[in-house]
């Protein structure tokens, strides 16, 4: 008989431990992560190095890590299906990141959005690793030779620019990389601000625009309540309203019901219990989630042993990739 045996595509993604993680992160990122895991190889990594190219606390950093692969566990991700590691466990990719470094320009480098924001958001302190992390995020993919990379609308450029890296050392070198694809979900892909909502929600906002996956039912409810809408009375998703689109994208990515679903069901409903039921919607999905957080967390043995075995493997994919490229560049080998 014939062999029909398909080889699986490859997953790559991370999250920096640059805080809690808040629903932006699960409804672009994680809830796809937990999608994938059952038809793809995945690789999800803790990019720490990432991280420091803002200032962290040490010791939360070393805290928030661990606290981030509890929470990759709590929403689903198996750690029999999954590689899941910290991006520091594997030098592979700091030895890739400065190789690729040499293959990407600073004038590519200077239009990244992300490094424009945070160059005025962190304004003391613009950094070299500021302005080369989508090399580092580049290495993190390329490494694995990854398909797909499952991210929020703000990645995509950083994917495009991993690929323009991988096409450009291709070129020069002959087939080395993998040319990996973004993929962004249709719904929740960019979760804005409860405060300002014409900004995306994030992890390091601590304003109050946030929700994060481990506030408590009251917060949840209060911060919801207190979002910014606009000053018309429809629960109706349309231009301009950019406030209550969020909310209505929020609610039918939690209770799985469609946009014009939603609309129909709070059709002649006020702001006030709009909201109020935005905010159960949440922190009922999330309470599931919290509980088993903890208990993950409560078997730091467990976790420990998850990131030992999930780095020796990453590490040995990785560097199978790592000696292709020192082959070619013309690293002289013993
Ligand atoms: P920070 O505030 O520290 O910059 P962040 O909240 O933007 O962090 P990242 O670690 O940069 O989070 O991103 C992790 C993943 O979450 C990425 O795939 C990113 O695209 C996705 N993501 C981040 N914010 C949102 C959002 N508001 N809506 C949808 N996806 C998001
Ligand atoms: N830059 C990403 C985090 C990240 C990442 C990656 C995502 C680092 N390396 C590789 C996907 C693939 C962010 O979300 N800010």
């Amino acid at each position: 008989m014939e062999n029909t045996t398909i080889k699986k595509q490859t997953i790559f993604s991370g999250i920096q431990p640059s805080g809690q993680l808040c629903i932006g992160n699960y409804l672009g990122a994680l809830l796809n992560w937990t999608k994938l895991q059952d038809d793809y190889n995945c690789l999800y990594c803790i990019v720490d190095m990432h991280a420091i190219t803002v200032r962290q606390n040490p010791a939360e950093l070393r805290r928030r890590s661990l606290d981030t692969l509890a929470l990759y566990l709590a929403v689903g991700l198996e750690p029999e299906k999954n590689i899941m590691f910290i991006q520091s466990h594997v030098p592979a990719h700091a030895e890739l990141a400065w190789v690729l470094g040499c293959y990407s320009m600073f004038g590519e480098l200077s239009r990244m959005t992300q490094f424009k924001e945070k160059s005025v958001s962190n304004a003391d302190n613009i950094n070299a690793g500021l302005f080369t992390y989508p090399v580092l995020m580049a290495a993190d993919i390329l490494l694995y030779q990854a398909d797909l990379v499952p991210v929020g609308q703000d990645q995509k450029q950083h994917i495009e620019i991993t690929r323009d890296i991988a096409t450009r050392f291709n070129s020069v070198y002959g087939d080395t990389f993998k040319t990996p694809e973004p993929f962004i979900p249709k719904e929740g892909a960019k979760i804005m601000s409860l405060t300002e909502p014409t900004k995306k929600m994030s992890k390091s906002d601590l304003s109050g625009g946030s929700i994060f996956l481990l506030d408590d039912r009251d917060t949840i409810i209060r911060k919801v309540k207190r979002a910014v809408t606009d000053s018309g009375s429809e629960v109706r998703y349309a231009e301009g309203k950019d406030g209550i689109n969020n909310l209505l994208t929020i609610y039918s990515c939690f209770t799985g019901k469609t946009i014009a679903e939603s609309e129909k069901e709070f059709g002649g409903v006020g702001y006030g219990d709009f909201k109020l039921a935005v905010g159960e919607a949440t922190a009922d999905a999330l309470a599931r989630i919290q509980s088993d957080f903890k208990q993950y967390l409560s078997d730091k043995e467990q976790l420990n042993g998850i990131l030992k075995e999930s780095s020796e493997r990453a590490a040995y994919l990785a560097r199978k990739t790592l000696s292709k490229v020192y082959r070619k560049v013309g690293f002289y080998s013993l």
